[in-house]
């Protein structure tokens, strides 16, 4: 299996160029001081164990620089010590460039390592059916605070906090609900898979899926997890009830190249997983059992489907559909007939229908589109979908029904997120990078014009919206290490209330997820 070290971000090239100028450590002196001082919380392998796993892949979003003032202060609200006191600079030094080399044997996440990390606290069905708190649980909010590794649960009417608890290291991607909205799925950079009962308020179950993985997707039905990973190659899929280990996929193609996984969505319409590799030109598709009795009403996109759509692949194999490019990050139109992708250079997308496997449209997206933050509106009788750019100012607005762009705004710098709701007259953007990182652009839905850009906290970036069920409020980021949730009304735009969170980063509403609400991500 190949296992490359991919640097897709701007850290880890920091860390690259850094390398290249530091004078090699000695391996052996580095590797006996992280034995001594690190490995029992990091593994003796760097897998990670109480701490994170401390490997290139793994390090991506945290600068060397970075790392050398956690190993010299510690992180606060963690057990990770201070070593200032204890170690001089040279041995900081030391230890915060040997963690970004490739360990000389490479890792492995076999089968039996992921059954060995399972833990179920609280077994499915072993705790109360009702919730232990009064808010309504369809309109409840998890903020991911990336800080200090923690979650808030939010009641999205008052904005009290219900709850705070810690998390797994690094969570990224959305957490992803059960359809009843009872229970939460987490997943961190390192692998974990954490089961949250929002009702009891308790991690109930967690497991290790691979060393660094993407994101996870649950089935509609609630009762399956798919866990997509960069390391190993490979998707891997649970039973949700206590996160039991069903099917390791190998993710190799035909000609044995094996591919890291992009991301993988449920796609309710379809009954099945959907997943795009980054390095293979195809996408699996994965179906799950379609459901013999009546599943928990969750809105349109989970009513139960009659017969497969499109092909009969049986249950939990994997369908591949080969695509005319690598596919980096991608969305779906509504229906999931279309996986709408960027290409890994970042230079353009293509659309490919997902029955045919056929190429319907190439899009003109130059400035890497961020199309897994593209969300879509209905605009004089067209359905539209907007994209920011990660390389580019701009928001691209295009017409669904024959994939041309119909606009192109110019905004303060490139984005990251975009927000809307199907009862909101707006759509959010923010401005994730450089010197206007603390804007957020809003723009009208009907003249497709930014009509207003706030400043919510000057010189402090400003990211990720979401708004309530009713889309009447919604929660804006001020993204810092002592940062804040921002609850704003969603028509005159006026803040009404200001929570402080650990450099909060996604906010995901119970109803909107669950419902495959338009103008947010699923
Ligand atoms: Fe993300 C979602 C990929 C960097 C924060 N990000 C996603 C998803 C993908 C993705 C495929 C959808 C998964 C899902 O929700 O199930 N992200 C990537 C990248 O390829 C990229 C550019 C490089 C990388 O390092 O992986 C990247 N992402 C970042 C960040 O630097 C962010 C800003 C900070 C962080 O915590 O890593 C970041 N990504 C997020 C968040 C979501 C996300 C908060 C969920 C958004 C949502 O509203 O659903």
């Amino acid at each position: 299996m190949r296992i490359a070290l991919h640097k897709t971000c701007l850290s880890t090239l920091v860390a690259v160029v850094l390398l290249a100028v530091i004078a090699p450590a000695d391996a052996e002196q580095a590797e006996a001081l992280y034995q001594a001082e690190c490995a029992a919380c990091h593994g003796e392998t760097r897998l990670g164990g109480i701490g994170p796993a401390l490997l290139p892949g793994n390090l991506s979003r945290l600068t060397p620089e970075a790392a050398e003032a956690v190993i010299r202060h510690g992180r606060p609200a963690s057990q990770m010590p201070a070593f200032g006191e204890t170690l001089d600079d040279a041995a900081i030094a030391t230890l915060a460039e040997w963690i970004y080399r490739p360990p000389v044997v490479e890792p492995r996440w076999t089968q039996q390592d992921i059954l060995a990390s399972q833990v179920v606290a609280h077994p499915d069905g072993s705790l109360p059916d009702v919730p232990l708190f009064d808010a309504d649980p369809l309109n409840l909010f998890i903020v991911v605070e990336t800080g200090d590794h923690h979650a808030s649960l939010l009641d999205g009417d008052t904005f009290e906090r219900i709850h705070r608890f810690e998390t797994r290291y690094a969570l990224h991607g959305g957490p992803k609900y059960t359809p009843d909205g009872r229970h939460v799925f987490f997943g961190s950079r390192d692998g974990w898979i954490t089961k949250y009962d929002i009702y009891n308020m308790e991690v109930v179950a967690e497991v290790r899926a691979g060393i660094n993985m993407r994101n996870i997707a649950v089935s509609a039905d609630g009762r399956y997890v798919m866990a997509a990973n960069y390391l190993p190659h490979s998707l891997v899929l649970f039973d949700a009830h206590n996160l039991d280990l069903m099917k390791v996929y190998p993710v190799v193609g035909e000609d044995g190249e094996s591919s890291r996984v992009s991301a993988v969505y449920a796609a309710p319409p379809r009954g099945s997983f959907i997943a795009a590799l980054k390095d293979l030109e195809e996408v699996w598709e994965i179906p799950w059992p379609l459901p013999t009795e009546p599943v928990v009403s969750t809105g349109h996109m989970a009513t139960p489907l009659e017969k497969r759509r499109g092909h009969d692949t049986p249950n939990f194999q994997v369908r591949r559909i080969p695509v005319p490019d690598y596919l980096d990050d991608f969305f779906f139109d509504l229906e999931y007939d279309h996986v709408i992708g960027a290409s890994r250079g970042g230079q353009g997308g293509m659309v490919v229908n997902l029955d045919s496997g056929e190429k319907v449209a190439d899009l003109p997206l130059e400035g890497m589109p961020h199309l897994g933050s593209g969300i879509t509106w209905e605009h004089e009788g067209r359905r539209v979908m907007a994209t920011p750019h990660l390389t580019r100012a701009a928001v691209s607005i295009i017409d669904m029904t024959d994939w041309t762009v119909i606009k192109t705004l110019e905004t303060d710098g490139p984005g990251f997120f975009m927000r809307s709701h199907a009862n909101s007259p707006y759509v959010w953007v923010d401005v994730f990078f450089g010197p206007n990182r603390d804007r957020v652009h809003i723009i009208d839905k009907a003249s497709l014009e930014i009509v207003e850009t706030l400043i919510p906290a000057p010189g402090k970036t400003a990211a990720h919206v979401e708004f309530d069920r009713y889309g009447e409020k919604l929660l804006l980021s001020v993204w810092e290490e002592e940062g804040a949730v921002i609850v704003y009304d969603g028509d005159t735009l006026e803040e009404e209330q200001r929570i402080p969170m650990s450099k909060p980063s996604g906010k995901y509403n119970v109803w909107n997820k669950t419902r495959y609400e338009e103008g947010t991500s699923h």
